[in-house]
């Protein structure tokens, strides 16, 4: 293919007489013609992947890699002083997902699409998405992010089905995205939304009335659940989404010559976490609509569904009072009924029941008993998925449980955020790992190569400029780029325990202060989002934002001590970061993270792990060896232990050890209470000292002790590059080609 020729004819002028925004608009509509030639005609089983979330991440250059004509299309933008990196800064990120959960949905679509696998994504075309931060006063402020434009990758489809709440009837309208496989077939990532929800109505910030359902439904992505009215739109939301899905999958099954009592042979569902869970009783409600009775509807959707669990946090397994459901979906109520008095009549166990005593349905319950398939996400979340958290389900149904470790698409994490680092892995080891991940290993034989280590470490000296340069020029903040980058980005949550990296960067200022100075300058740098309504969450953001303020102005320290949290973390930041970071922070208390995925993607980029055995971590150590990761803190067992016996009282650790207690002390001393907000810091520094129920305090000092071991062993850069070839070396495992392989052996069975 002729890109110029191409490009100018899209243009209908030369590139040279052509806007950065006309260049933007042709590639969009040149990737678009070519993802459509490689749709191919749907036959045979296909997989629906359910999820509420799909953190897609800007398509540009994504898609001209898969399609095969990024060198090309650079190379033309170049020979007319054009870069494409500025070309794609016109596009919008797509804000359909918040974390670890959307992010997987959108690397295993595109893993789906580049095996040559029959598979659709089903979600919501959230207008809004989830929120922008901004941080003002040292605190974290949600602000409406429109990402919808006129030239986007979305296409409006004619498909549209009615869906029925109680009092009122929605006609919904299906959107969709391409998903362009690599150097294979184009599936589509179908998303359902309502011509008459309104922009407007979101006021300040992002306040609108929740209860005016025809024109909020698909406004946002997790609206804030924390009053009645907020819990009821996360249901609406949830059925809109199932129902349509729910339809979308008869027709097309339909379509394929089924007759519905063999759905199972041409549709799998796999359903991503509870959310999309109503589409067991929905799906079974329109099979019965269709004339079968209701034993063999559930017997058709439990060969259909499969279900993903992504956390053993109890408060994240979703669970609805049935009064909800009778106010928004009655029509499920009686279904989910007999789906409960199945299980009743079965088991005589209450921890294992649909609606339990206080009329709460549990929504993961009806993923296991009417699913075939119940997987963890990590081989350490799915032991004790299995060993504890649902011990009592596994003990009925030891064969439906299995793990399918979590991976990340090389083609975004590796191909088009470090293309550096691509080339040189390309130069030595060829491009067979592009397609077959394992071939990474072949890069071992340059472990004792002295200039394949300083290839190495100038390729990362190369994307920390990089950064440097982009963090100044968005965000106006000035990082030393010879300082180690130490970096922990994730969505703000105490279990993942950015407060115990904020104690060490209290510790760290102190001892600097003290005299103690640092052989290489560090840069702690944080980026995350909280929950509008999770408060401890937002209070570690202001402790976080305060150190920032006052460690960056302290000329004694600032020559070494940095501490950075960029605003608005995203998918396009995170690109930006990964490549640049030395030190990766994954210091979740043990037994808590599932698996993880941003741990897999620094370190395919060359940074080193700073972790707890928790989640990924566990294969990722067990792929690297001990020499090549820093491994701190309790085990899980451990920490299981503490729960099961009550016997954690972080006081006690407070009081007997005085690093500790001076850096907790620092959150409400005089420094802080200078700039930050007392309240906050308060109920921060209570919070710790009186519950601290991820144990922060337990962990301080084996993380402090290997966190200066990792900061010492930097300086020696040969033995440092190493571990960064080790880890990148080793990490072909992580690839979500093989694990979407695994979900389609052992699952699908497309
Ligand atoms: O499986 C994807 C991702 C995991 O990598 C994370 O460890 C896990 O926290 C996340 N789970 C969720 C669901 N709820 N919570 N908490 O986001 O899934």
């Amino acid at each position: 293919m002729d890109i110029k020729n191409t490009l100018e004819q899209k243009l209908g002028k030369s590139i040279a007489d052509s806007s950065k925004q006309e260049i933007y608009v042709a590639l969009l509509n040149i990737t678009k013609d070519m993802s459509e030639e490689k749709v191919q005609e749907d036959t045979g089983k296909k997989v629906y992947y359910i999820s509420a979330e799909f953190l897609i991440g800007k398509l540009l250059s994504n898609n001209l890699i898969n399609l095969g004509i990024y060198a090309d299309v650079k190379k033309v933008l170049a020979d007319n002083g054009i870069s494409l990196a500025e070309i794609e800064e016109i596009e919008a990120e797509p804000s359909l997902g918040n974390g670890g959960l959307g992010r997987l949905a959108a690397c295993f679509l595109d893993s789906i699409a580049s095996l040559g696998l029959n598979g659709s994504g089903i979600g919501l075309n959230y207008h809004l998405g989830l929120f922008k931060q901004v941080f003002e006063n040292n605190k974290q402020k949600e602000t409406a992010n429109p990402w919808i434009e006129e030239n986007t990758f979305l296409r409006k489809t004619d498909v549209s089905y009615p869906v029925k709440f109680k009092d009122f009837t929605v006609q919904s309208r299906m959107y969709e995205i391409d998903v362009t496989g690599y150097d294979n077939r184009t599936n589509k990532l179908e998303l359902f939304d309502l011509d008459t929800v309104d922009d407007s109505i979101v006021g300040d910030g992002i306040d609108f009335d929740k209860k005016d359902i025809a024109k909020n439904l698909t406004l946002f992505l997790y609206p804030d659940d924390s009053d009645d009215d907020g819990r009821k739109l996360r249901i609406y939301q949830q059925y809109f989404m199932v129902s349509n899905g729910a339809k979308l999958i008869i027709d097309e099954c339909k379509k394929k010559g089924s007759n519905l009592h063999d759905l199972y042979n041409y549709a799998v569902i796999q359903i991503n976490d509870t959310h999309p869970t109503m589409v067991i009783p929905e799906l079974i409600r329109l099979l019965m609509e269709e004339g079968i009775d209701i034993d063999e509807a559930i017997e058709i959707v439990s060969k259909t569904c499969a279900y993903t669990n992504h956390t053993i946090l109890a408060e994240a397994l979703e669970k609805w009072p049935i009064s909800f459901l009778k106010e928004v979906v009655p029509q499920l109520v009686p279904i989910i009924e007999v789906l409960d008095d199945k299980v009743r009549r079965r088991f005589d166990d209450e921890s294992v029941v649909i609606i339990d005593k206080n009329d709460t349905v549990h929504m993961a319950h009806i993923d296991i008993h009417y699913g075939f398939s119940v997987n963890g996400v990590a081989a350490l979340h799915t032991e004790i998925l299995e060993k504890s958290e649902l011990n009592n389900f596994y003990k009925i149904y030891p064969e439906k449980f299995n793990n399918k470790t979590n991976g990340i698409t090389f083609r975004r994490w590796l191909l088009h955020c470090n293309p550096e680092l691509t080339d040189q892995l390309t130069e030595w080891i060829g491009d067979g790992y592009k397609k077959d991940a394992e071939e990474l290993k072949k890069l071992e034989k340059y472990l004792s190569d002295k200039d394949a280590l300083d290839t190495l470490l100038k390729i990362k000296t190369d994307n920390k400029a990089d950064f440097v340069d982009y963090i100044k020029r968005t965000q106006n903040i000035t990082l030393n780029p010879n300082s180690i980058f130490d970096i922990q980005v994730k969505r703000l949550h105490e279990y993942k325990r950015q407060q115990l990296n904020a104690l060490f960067v209290i510790h760290k200022y102190l001892e600097i202060k003290k005299g103690n100075i640092p052989e290489t300058p560090i840069t702690v740098i944080f980026g995350a989002k909280a929950a509008p309504a999770y408060i401890i969450a937002k209070d570690i953001i202001h402790l976080i934002l305060c150190l920032q303020e006052i460690i960056n102005n302290d000329p004694e320290v600032n020559k070494y001590l940095n501490v950075v949290m960029v605003e608005n973390y995203n998918v396009t930041m995170a690109e930006r970061l990964i490549p640049a970071c030395d030190i990766s922070e994954q210091i979740s208390l043990a037994s808590k993270e599932a698996s993880g995925t941003g741990n897999m993607k620094f370190m395919l980029n060359g940074a080193i792990t700073l972790g707890t055995e928790d989640g990924a971590n566990v294969e990722i150590h067990q792929f690297v060896g001990d020499d090549n990761i820093y491994i701190f803190g309790a085990e899980s067992d451990e920490v299981i232990a503490h729960y099961a016996n009550s016997d954690y009282v972080s006081r006690d650790y407070y009081e007997k050890n005085p690093a500790l207690k001076e850096a907790v002390d620092f959150i409400t001393g005089d420094a802080m209470l200078k700039i930050g907000d007392e309240t906050q810091l308060n109920r921060l520094k209570n919070e710790l000292l009186n519950k601290d129920w991820f144990m922060t305090f337990l962990d301080f000092d084996s993380y402090v002790e290997t966190k200066e071991k990792a900061y010492a062993d930097f300086n020696d850069r040969e033995a440092w590059a190493k571990k960064m070839l080790v880890n990148i070396s080793q990490a072909g495992f992580f690839s979500s080609d093989r694990t979407i392989a695994q979900y389609n052996e052992d699952i699908w069975k497309l």
